[in-house]
C-alpha cells in the first residue's frame, strides 16, 4: 500500500479518472466495485462540501466528493424558487478563500450565488462524482478505514474505502411533509416549497401556504406579485424582524451589538426597533415567542423571519393569516378554529431535515433523532475515527465556512504526518527475500 500511496501522491490524486485507473485492479466486471480513496471522501457537493474540498486543496490534501444529484449546489439550482436572494448579507455568505465579485449586491440573487459557486469549483478544480447516492457508511474497526457504499447510474454499486469521511449532506437534505387528514380527498395541487419556482402557475388562484418561516413568507409575497390570493398557516409564535435596520443588515447590526452587549439586551434592542419599524405583529396573528430572537436561535436553532415585504401585504389583507389545519376535504380546508375555506392549491413550507441517520452507521457523533451532530456548536465538526461534519451548525454558510476551516486543518496535520511516516518507511533498508 505504501508504494501505492506514493504513486498517487501529488496533483493527480484528486483526478477521479486517475483514481479509477489506479483502482482498476480492484474492480470486478459485475455491477459492484471497490475503490480505495487516498484522501478524504466528502459526501455532498453543496456549498459545505465545496468549501471543505477547496480548503483541503489549498493545503495540498486531495479529496473526492460524491454527489447524488447531477450538479453542484443542487439545493440552490433545483429546489429553490426563482425570486430567492441570500437572506444574509454577502460579507457573511462567502465561502473561504474566494470573495464574491465586487459588483454583487448586498443580498446576491440565487443566480449570482450559483454563478459564484460554479466559479469557485472551477478555481479549485473540484470535480465531484455526480449521480452517486451514498446509502451506507460504516467504520471498519479491523481495517481502520471507512467503508462507504454508494449507488450510481445504472445501479452500479461502489464501495469506497477511505481514512477520512466528511459528511456534507446538509441540514436540508430531505423535504419535511406533514401528515394531514384528508390529503387524498383534496383534489388540488399540493407541493413542497422545494418544487415551487414562481407564482406564475398560481395566477388568479387561492393558495394556502403552510408554514411561516422565511420561505413561507417569501412565497406568499411572490404569490401576491403574481395576482394569486395567498393565505398562510401560522401555528406557532414567530419573530419577524426587518431585514435591514438603520441602513445596516439586521444580522450585521446584531453581530456588532453582541460585541459590546449581552444577548438579552441585544434582543431587547432588536425587538424595540422591530416594533418601531413593523408595529405590533401580534395584531395580525403573528405572536412573538417569549424568548428574544437571538436567544431563541441559540436555544432551539429557530431562525427569525427577515421580512422583505410580506408583512406589509399581511397588514393590507393581501395575505390572510390562518390557524392550524384540522383536515382537508375536496378543494376545502377546515381549520382548528372550525372555519372552512376553499383553496385551489396548497404549498408546504414545512422545512427540511438531515438524512444522515438513514445512511451513516455511527453511534457517537450524530443524533439518530434529528441527524445533527450531538456536540453543540462550535464543536460539532469532529467525531471519532476520521469522521467529520460540515454545515450542521444551524448557522448557514458562515457556520459551514468555520467547519470547513477546522476540518481541513485537522486533516492536513494527519495527512502530512502520515506522508512523513510513509516516506520514512520507504527509506528503510528492505530485507532481501
Ligand atoms: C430556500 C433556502 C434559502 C436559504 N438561504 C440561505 C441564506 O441566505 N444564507 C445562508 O447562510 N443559508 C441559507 N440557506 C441554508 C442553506 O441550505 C445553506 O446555507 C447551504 O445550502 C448549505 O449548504 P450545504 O452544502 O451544507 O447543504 P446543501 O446545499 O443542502 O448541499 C448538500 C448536498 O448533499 C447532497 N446529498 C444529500 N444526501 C446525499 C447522499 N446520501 N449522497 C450523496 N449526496 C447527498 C445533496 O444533493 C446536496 O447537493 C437556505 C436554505 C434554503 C432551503
Amino acid at each position: 500500500m505504501d508504494s501505492y500511496l506514493r504513486e498517487i501522491e501529488g496533483k493527480q490524486a484528486n483526478d477521479p479518472l486517475f483514481i479509477e485507473k489506479m483502482n482498476k485492479k480492484n474492480s470486478s466486471s459485475s455491477n459492484e466495485r471497490c475503490l480505495w480513496i487516498p484522501g478524504p471522501l466528502i459526501v455532498g457537493a453543496g456549498p459545505s462540501g465545496l468549501a471543505v474540498a477547496a480548503y483541503l486543496k489549498q493545503k495540498g490534501v486531495p479529496s473526492l466528493i460524491l454527489e447524488r444529484s447531477n450538479c453542484i449546489a443542487s439545493l440552490w439550482k433545483l429546489k429553490t424558487y426563482d425570486r430567492l436572494r441570500l437572506h444574509l448579507p454577502k460579507q457573511v455568505s462567502e465561502l473561504p478563500l474566494m470573495k464574491f465579485p465586487a459588483g454583487f449586491p448586498t443580498y446576491p440573487t440565487k443566480q449570482q450565488f450559483i454563478e459564484y459557486l460554479e466559479s469557485y469549483s472551477e478555481k479549485f478544480d473540484i470535480r465531484p462524482w455526480f449521480n452517486e447516492t451514498v446509502k451506507h457508511a460504516e467504520f471498519d474497526g479491523t481495517l481502520g478505514f471507512w467503508r462507504v457504499r454508494s449507488e450510481g447510474k445504472g445501479g452500479m454499486v461502489t464501495e469506497f474505502v477511505c481514512r477520512w469521511l466528511i459528511v456534507a449532506t446538509g441540514e436540508n437534505a430531505e423535504a419535511v411533509v406533514p401528515e394531514m387528514e384528508g390529503v387524498g380527498e383534496f383534489g388540488g395541487s399540493i407541493k413542497h416549497t422545494s418544487f415551487y419556482k414562481s407564482g406564475e402557475e398560481f395566477r388568479g388562484k387561492k393558495v394556502l401556504v403552510v408554514g411561516c418561516g422565511n420561505s413561507g413568507m417569501e412565497i406568499c409575497l411572490d404569490l401576491c406579485n403574481h395576482d394569486a390570493a395567498p393565505s398562510i398557516v401560522v401555528r406557532d409564535s414567530v419573530h419577524i424582524l426587518p431585514r435591514d435596520m438603520l441602513g445596516k443588515s439586521t444580522f450585521g447590526l446584531s453581530m456588532w451589538l453582541l460585541k459590546w452587549l449581552p444577548m438579552q439586551l441585544v434582543d431587547c434592542i432588536l425587538l424595540i426597533m422591530s416594533w418601531l419599524l413593523l408595529g405590533d405583529t401580534a395584531r395580525f396573528g403573528l405572536i412573538r415567542p417569549r424568548v428574544g430572537p437571538l436567544e431563541l436561535k441559540k436555544l432551539s436553532g429557530k431562525t427569525p423571519v427577515l421580512d422583505v415585504g410580506a408583512l406589509a401585504k399581511i397588514k393590507r389583507g393581501d395575505i390572510k393569516v390562518c390557524p392550524g389545519i384540522k383536515r382537508l376535504k375536496r378543494y376545502t380546508v377546515e381549520f382548528i378554529d372550525g372555519k372552512i375555506e376553499n383553496f385551489d392549491a396548497i404549498i408546504l413550507a414545512t422545512g427540511y431535515k438531515s438524512n444522515v441517520p438513514y445512511w451513516l452507521k455511527d453511534k457517537d457523533m450524530f443524533s439518530k433523532k434529528d441527524g445533527y451532530p450531538m456536540k453543540p456548536f462550535p464543536n460539532g465538526w469532529k467525531g471519532e475515527n476520521g469522521l467529520y461534519a460540515v454545515g450542521f451548525t444551524k448557522r448557514g454558510l458562515l457556520g459551514a465556512s468555520m467547519d470547513a476551516k477546522n476540518i481541513a486543518q485537522d486533516i492536513e496535520w494527519c495527512w502530512k504526518s502520515e506522508a512523513k511516516h510513509t516516506f520514512a518507511f520507504a527509506l528503510l533498508p528492505q530485507s532481501k527475500s
